[in-house]
């Protein structure tokens, strides 16, 4: 056996130390203090080390045993069988090794096809039910894995547990073993609720489920939409079929919730696929999963395999790419909107996390800030999951270096010197500036962008340079550019500056809808515009509008509304207006069509990958005026999908949602049926 050297041994003592630490928090307070996958890179290295010089393990190291002592305030019960915990693997060679040395240690030839029992693995609390004649008399947390606490009383309050059993033939006595989670729904529910109460709000659904279990007043636990799921048994006096499928399917005869998306895999690839349907559905399930759960499926082989230390050589848990990761705070900005919003955006250390490198995650607003309780040094856990855009989740407060600052709202803006105001009832504070230059670039970008009045070549960079040259004032001052006022700006050669005059100028034959959207209206995105434009065809029509006509359209509510009320009632947006007229902004008029009776009315559709003939906008576009709304992501509500070339995970998404998918022939056929429909153009 190789000598341990010293800075070894320090490396495992401080291992040793801070895992345990970590189990402590995560296991025992419900507070855990740093993402899942830092805490399994510390697992990993410590194993990496053990397994070099095993002389080093301890009974105690916490590669024996899993998490820590329970809490006080609940007794203490020991599990008859221990409650195993899963290895993980991370990637794909992990889970051929698996299969490997499962085919290996079975004696099985290498081109065998092992059964696994596949599911998603839940990111809840592990739980051990004990029914007794079909009566459930015990309920108990996994704990350390040999004893955990008695929270029959908080269990028997989560309503897909059934107190009694159905049907019959089920054992004597019978452990079942699952995670008690809380639906995404019922967290956002619950945070919310806490955000209106001003009480601190539950970090993610893993959180929030375990401080409603370990309430001592169940009333408190009721109130909370706890679920449980079952994925094994432990300790039984009786007969049980002679498979993990068919023993969950058993269970759920007897009335236990099982996962819907277990399946049958025939061997490693199998098991591959299924991982890789999963992560893509991952966003639309009801729940928070950080992984896939592969099972030997015949308990023969189960027990023939047995376990080492605490886990069963028959199971692995293939992990997702994490989406919460560490990372330093350097700094927080304020950025300005083009309605003078002001919002905080942390600028990171560069991380990797959800599958892309995260700089900038948004601080939302200054309750946020207050909620987090964030200093610039902190370290903070970010998380960016699906579209979302990434989200400083919380502060580890553990690492706090020392002189770490507060963050402070400024009280001036930071490009014009105006006061912040913060108005009552709003979270936002704004510059109050009526000449920001902020706003004026922000409200020019928009103005400019494409689904406004979509001026070729006049990207957000040039728009900042154009005001920052006091060359353009306000969005009608675009339109008074000349060649060589351009020409000689960053990256702009004569040619540029021509074909950037000569956008401008193509950009004034427009559409009402999108004239009402580059105007930049307060809650008047592109829908809306269109909505506008339909119901109130005309600029006059529009601009008399009250708020009782408005919010008879479809879509727009009180607030939206208000907004669009006294925009036009501002003599400065008039006055821009009447600008833009004057400089030769127009619109052919509008077709009014009535939505009920268009063809795809009620439909949604997804556009995605490259279609060799409409651009994704064009496509979308006529989808929406035949009748359909269209959205940005696939779900189980998606009536169809145009698909064009390299579509990615969306058309996958969709297939595995059975989801109508159309390819660019059969999207032109749909056209071409409606072609009566798509004639003018609001
Ligand atoms: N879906 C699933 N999650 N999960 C967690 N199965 C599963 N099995 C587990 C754990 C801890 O342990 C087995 C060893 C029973």
């Amino acid at each position: 056996m190789s000598e341990v050297p010293a800075a070894i041994q320090e490396e495992l003592n401080t291992l040793r130390e801070t895992i345990n630490d970590h189990n402590y928090r995560y296991y025992t307070l419900d507070d855990p203090s740093i993402p899942d996958a830092e805490y399994d890179r510390l697992m990993r290295r410590l194993r990496e080390i053990e397994a070099e010089f095993p002389q080093t393990i301890t009974p105690d190291s916490p590669t024996q045993r899993v998490g820590a002592a329970p809490a006080d305030g609940f007794e203490t019960v020991s599990h008859r069988l221990p409650m195993l915990s899963l290895d993980n693997a991370f990637e794909e060679q992990d889970l051929l090794d698996f299969d490997r040395r499962v085919r290996e240690r079975l004696k099985e030839a290498e081109d065998a096809r092992i059964d696994y029992c596949c599911e998603p693995k839940l990111d809840g609390i592990a739980i051990s039910l004990l029914y007794r004649d079909g009566y459930l008399v015990r309920g108990v947390t996994r704990g350390d894995g040999s004893a955990g606490e008695d929270i029959t009383a908080n269990v028997k309050t989560v309503k897909n547990i059934p107190l009694k059993l159905r049907g019959e033939g089920y054992p004597a006595e019978l452990e079942v073993r699952g995670e008690i989670y809380l639906p995404k729904a019922a967290f956002d529910a619950i945070n919310k609720d806490a955000a209106a109460k001003g009480e601190k709000t539950f970090v993610n659904p893993r959180n929030a489920a375990a401080g409603s279990l370990r309430q001592l007043d169940p009333r408190i636990t009721a109130k909370r939409a706890l679920e449980m799921c079952c994925y094994s048994v432990g300790y039984f006096e009786g007969e049980l079929p002679g498979t993990q499928h068919d023993i969950l399917t058993q269970l759920q005869q007897w009335g236990l919730k099982i996962n819907s998306q277990m399946k049958l895999a025939s061997g490693a690839q199998e098991c591959l696929d299924y991982y890789h349907h999963i992560m893509n559905i991952r966003d639309q399930l009801p729940y928070e999963i950080d992984g896939v759960v592969f099972k030997v499926n015949r308990i023969d082989l189960q027990q023939e395999l047995g376990f080492v230390s605490r886990a069963p050589r028959w199971a692995i848990a293939y992990k997702f790419p994490a989406h919460e990761e560490m990372t330093e705070l350097l700094a927080v900005d304020f950025q300005v909107g083009r309605t003078g919003v002001m919002t905080p955006v942390a600028r990171l250390n560069p991380v990797f996390v959800g599958g892309a490198t995260v700089s900038n995650a948004t601080l939302h607003n200054m309750d946020e800030i207050r909620r987090l309780g964030v200093h610039v040094g902190d370290t903070v856990i970010i998380r960016r999951a699906g579209d979302v855009i990434p989200q400083v989740v919380s502060v580890v407060l553990d690492r706090r270096p020392e002189g770490a600052v507060p963050v402070d709202f400024p009280k001036h803006c930071p490009f014009c010197g105006s006061d912040v105001l913060q108005l009552e009832g709003e979270a936002a504070a704004r510059c109050s500036g009526e000449n920001c230059s902020a706003q004026l670039k922000e409200a020019i970008k928009h103005f400019a962008s494409r689904k406004a009045m979509d001026i070729d070549g006049l990207g957000d960079r040039l728009v900042e340079l154009l005001v920052e040259k006091e060359l353009i004032d306000s969005p009608a001052s675009l339109y008074s550019l000349k060649a060589p006022d351009v020409a000689g700006l960053e990256r702009m050669g004569d040619k540029s500056a021509q074909n950037l005059i000569n956008a401008i100028e193509v950009s004034k034959q427009t559409t009402f809808a999108r004239f009402i959207y580059a105007l930049g209206i307060r809650e008047v995105g592109e829908a809306t515009a269109k909505v506008l434009a339909q119901h109130f065809p005309t600029l006059d029509l529009l601009k008399q509008a009250t708020e009782e006509d408005l919010v008879e359209t479809p879509d727009i509510g009180p607030i939206s509304a208000g907004h669009i009320r006294s925009f036009f009632q501002q003599e400065h947006n008039l006055e821009t207006i009447g600008a833009l007229l004057n400089q030769g902004v127009s619109w052919p008029e509008v077709v009014v069509r009535s939505t009920e009776t268009l063809p795809l009315s009620g439909q949604t559709a997804v556009v995605t990958g490259t279609l060799a003939d409409y651009s994704r906008d064009e496509a979308k576009d006529l989808l929406t005026r035949l009748g359909a709304k269209v959205s940005g992501s696939v779900s189980a509500k998606t009536s169809f999908v145009v698909a064009g070339e390299k579509a990615g995970s969306k058309l996958t998404k969709a297939q595995d949602l059975d989801v109508k998918v159309l390819d660019e022939d059969a999207f032109k056929q749909l056209l071409e049926e409606h072609q009566a429909y798509l004639g003018g153009d609001a």
